[in-house]
Formats: C-alpha cells, sequence, structure tokens
C-alpha cells in the first residue's frame, strides 16, 4: 500500500482492464446524444455486461433516469454521472473502524484458499510498519505448513512479529496465543490468518467461532473486524463466497484482490451492493505495495476511465 501521489495512476493502471471493459462495453451509448428510455435501457444492460450486477444496474440506471432524461449530453456527461453513482453505492456501507480504534486492534481475515489472504496481511504489515505501527501477525492457517512459512518471510520482510504453531495445531489454540503476545509487545494491530477450506463448510465454521470466541476471553470487543478476501477474477463465485462467509462468520469488510489480473472490476459494485458490506482494501498486483486503501470515489473514477 502505499500513499505517494501516483496512487490515482497505479489504480488506473491496475484497474485498465475493468475500465476497458465498462468503456468498451457502453462506448455506443456514449455516442448517444439524448439519454432517452432506449440509451438508458442499453446503458443498464451494457452495465450488467461489465459485471456489475442487475441491481446495481438497475439503480444506477435509475438515478440517470431520474436527472436528465431527454436532454443532449456527451459521453463525458455520461462517464461522470456514471462514475458519481457509482461512487454513491460504493460509499454507501459504513466504513470499518480505523486502527486506532482498539489497542491491538484484531483483524480477523478469512477467505476461500488462493484468494490472497497470507499476501494481503502481508502487504498490510508492510504498510503499517511504514506508518509506525507496530503488527503482530497470527500464523492461523496451521492446516498447510507453506502457509505458516509464507507469513513468516513476510515477518521478517516487515519486522512484524509472527506467532506460529507447528502444522496441524489447533486454531483457536494459536490465535490466544497471538493475542496473548500482541497485547504484551504492545502491538496496535494484530492481523490473524486463517484456514480457508470452504469444502467442509459445518468444520470452517466451528473453528472460525472458536477462534472468536478465544479471542473474547482476552477482549470482548475482539475481533474488531472480520475480512473476507475475494478474488475479482473468480466474479459471481466471489459473490456466492460473500453469500457463505457472511452465514459462517460476521464478515465486517470485503478486501478484493487480483483485480489487475481482470475485466471483472465492476463486481466490486455487485458486491457492494449485494452485502452492504464496505470494501476496506483492494488488490492491483502481487508486489508488496500492491495493495491500496479502498477509496469509492477514486475507484469509481477509475472505472470509468476519468481522471481523479
Ligand atoms: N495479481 C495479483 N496476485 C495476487 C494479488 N493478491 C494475491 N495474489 C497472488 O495470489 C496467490 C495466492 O495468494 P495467497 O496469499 O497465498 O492466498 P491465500 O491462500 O488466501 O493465503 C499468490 O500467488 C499471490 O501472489 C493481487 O492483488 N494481484
Ligand atoms: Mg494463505
Amino acid at each position: 500500500m502505499s500513499e505517494k501521489p501516483g496512487l490515482f495512476a497505479r489504480l488506473r493502471a491496475g484497474l485498465k482492464k475493468s475500465s476497458d471493459a465498462v468503456t468498451g462495453s457502453i462506448a455506443n451509448v456514449f455516442t448517444k446524444k439524448r439519454l432517452d428510455a432506449e440509451t438508458l435501457d442499453e446503458l443498464e444492460d451494457a452495465l450488467i455486461g461489465a459485471d456489475m450486477g442487475p441491481a446495481a444496474a438497475a439503480k444506477i440506471t435509475k438515478a440517470l433516469r431520474a436527472q436528465r432524461h431527454d436532454r443532449d449530453v456527451t459521453g463525458d456527461d455520461i462517464r461522470k454521472m456514471l462514475a458519481d453513482e457509482i461512487e454513491r453505492i460504493l460509499a454507501g456501507p459504513d466504513v470499518p473502524p480505523p486502527y486506532d480504534a482498539h489497542k491491538p486492534y484484531v483483524s480477523l481475515v478469512i477467505g476461500v484458499n488462493g484468494v490472497g489472504k497470507t499476501t494481503t496481511i502481508g502487504k498490510i504489515a508492510r504498510a503499517m510498519a511504514a506508518q509506525g505501527y507496530k503488527t503482530t501477525l497470527a500464523a492461523g492457517d496451521t492446516f498447510r505448513a507453506a502457509a505458516i512459512e509464507q507469513l513468516k518471510i513476510w515477518g521478517e520482510r516487515t519486522g512484524a512479529t509472527v506467532v506460529a504453531r507447528d502444522q496441524g495445531a489447533d486454531a483457536a489454540g494459536l490465535a490466544f496465543d497471538a493475542l496473548t503476545e500482541a497485547k504484551k509487545n504492545g502491538s496496535d494491530v494484530l492481523l490473524i490468518d486463517t484456514a480457508g477450506r470452504l469444502q467442509n463448510k459445518q468444520g470452517l465454521m466451528d473453528e472460525l467461532a472458536k477462534v472468536i470466541r478465544v479471542l473474547k476471553k482476552i477482549d470482548p470487543t475482539a475481533p474488531h473486524e472480520t475480512m473476507l478476501i475475494v478474488d475479482a477474477t473468480t466474479g459471481q463465485n466471489a459473490l456466492a463466497q460473500i453469500d457463505t462467509f457472511k452465514q459462517v462468520a460476521g464478515v465486517t469488510s470485503l478486501t478484493v484482490t487480483k483485480l489487475d489480473g481482470t475485466a471483472r472490476g465492476g463486481a466490486v459494485v455487485a458486491a457492494t451492493e449485494r452485502s452492504g458490506l464496505p470494501v476496506r482494501y483492494i488488490g492491483i498486483g502481487e508486489g508488496p505495495d500492491d495493495l491500496q486503501y479502498f477509496d469509492p470515489r477514486g475507484f469509481a473514477r477509475a472505472l470509468v476511465g476519468l481522471d481523479p
């Protein structure tokens, strides 16, 4: 995650495939001068085609219909109106509590295998270190030895303390140790990695419930965030995962990864509209700096190919 001036440029670059999909699929709408009923219907179809989902597409076109029916508009006008309506949807849910709200702030990171949980935790740890926050990482994916090793490497890179046990260890016990350690070492933030075996839904549900119960024994307000990671390249599957994990654990925020590798960035709009959950971060590459704090306005404008 970077706070450099080139932030928006990197967002634009990361979302290039998605903004090409959005602007490309509505290109014929952009050439029309009138936003009449027929054009608005075409626009609605185009937004659905750009992965925004029927509900969000209907909401957006309804708002446009109310604003400018039958008036002459330019392509740029339409882009701006679209960006405003997309921003409205993205900014709808309450934002997650800031990291300063608790000490240590406990963030439980969940999601199926391969979506980018461990990588995202590493990227956050790096951004935390840059901002002077002390961070502890819990290697709670005790199912896979590689996941434990991967988190240890991020710990070395970022100076974060890593609490790990051997493969196969009890994840709740590990979480207990990690929160105890984070309190003892004066951490500002504790990031807890987890296993993502959705094949065994009951097992996963029990494990996450136990982790949460154990954390609450130490701090009844924890976890302060349960962040679900989804992979943007999986499109509809990501939406299904959000529904499932909302049942399995009390998800409070989303992070959408791999937006750089897909034309389906519009799915972030569908996900927000459908889940009512705020997006905290977006992943726009594999590098340690390729994580951005989610900015609804910047995202909406980059998605339709506008400047900040
Ligand atoms: N292109 C791209 N790759 C990512 C991003 N986030 C994670 N990855 C890659 O996705 C793969 C799986 O990530 P990992 O963190 O191990 O997933 P986990 O199983 O959920 O912990 C790795 O190869 C990561 O480098 C992203 O934002 N963009
Ligand atoms: Mg992992």
